[in-house]
């Protein structure tokens, strides 16, 4: 008899809990602990790997349930990638990698993300940059970067440069620049003319005196590519 009433409630069950789309629901859904999870940005057909940040820091006892969405920290993977790998996403959730637009734009819509960037130099200084919002447009507007205020963290603004521009890869030119920036500096981001914080530059250790590493002007300047660049996003606290 409890057999047969399980069967008709589990698939119930199952049905009624929603598939987690970030860190935040899968801290909910009860795994407190950093790790690799699997988020469904575009639902149940749509596995993604993404590393979550859980745990809490010295900065804001608040601070947890991140999803990193792009993760520089030892040159292992080429981050020199085109458009369509750049819209999908590459590289390990375990290491490094970038999510792809198109989840970041999935992700961003269903709530009001804030961002936050972690960053190391190679002398040991971690210094973070914080933004009040963070959301990405569809495709079809070239995955327009929505950037919100610049709020907190030693590392310094680089990034309000960037608010409102379109992605640009090497092979598809979306900046304000006459040149290609992803060409002039190695990386693929959301490009002005050209940038203020290159993460998806070549991974270069340190000094590099051509404007091509993974760098933060505010932070070690245009000469200096960095040994770590955490890109995260949370929900706003409601
Ligand atoms: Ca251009």
């Amino acid at each position: 008899m409890l057999r047969v009433v399980l069967a008709v409630l589990l698939p119930m069950a199952t049905y009624q809990s929603p598939l987690p789309i970030d860190c935040s629901d899968i801290y909910s859904g009860g795994s407190g602990l950093d790790g690799v999870y699997t988020i469904y940005p575009a639902g149940p057909t749509s596995r993604v790997q993404v590393y979550c940040d859980m745990s809490k820091d010295n900065t804001d006892d608040t601070a947890e349930k991140w999803t990193i969405i792009q993760r520089r920290q030892d040159g292992t993977v080429n981050f020199f990638m085109k458009w369509e790998h750049y819209k999908a996403g590459f590289g390990s959730s375990a290491g490094e990698y970038w999510l792809g637009l198109e989840n970041m734009h999935l992700i961003t819509q269903a709530k009001t993300y804030e961002l936050r960037v972690d960053m190391e130099d190679f002398e040991g200084q971690k210094v973070y940059a914080q933004y009040s919002s963070f959301s990405v447009g569809p495709e079809s507007e070239g995955y327009k970067l929505s950037l919100g205020g610049f709020t907190r963290g030693a590392a310094g603004d680089s990034l309000s440069i960037h608010n409102g521009q379109k992605f640009t890869t090497t092979d598809k030119d979306q900046d304000t620049h006459s040149d290609n920036c992803a060409r002039l500096t190695y990386g693929a981001f959301w490009y002005a003319a050209c940038f203020g914080a290159n993460p998806n530059g070549i991974y270069t250790w340190g000094p590099s005196p051509r404007a091509a590493g993974v760098q933060w002007n505010a932070f070690r300047g245009l000469e200096y590519s960095l040994k770590t660049m955490i890109m995260k996003i949370r929900p706003v606290a409601a």
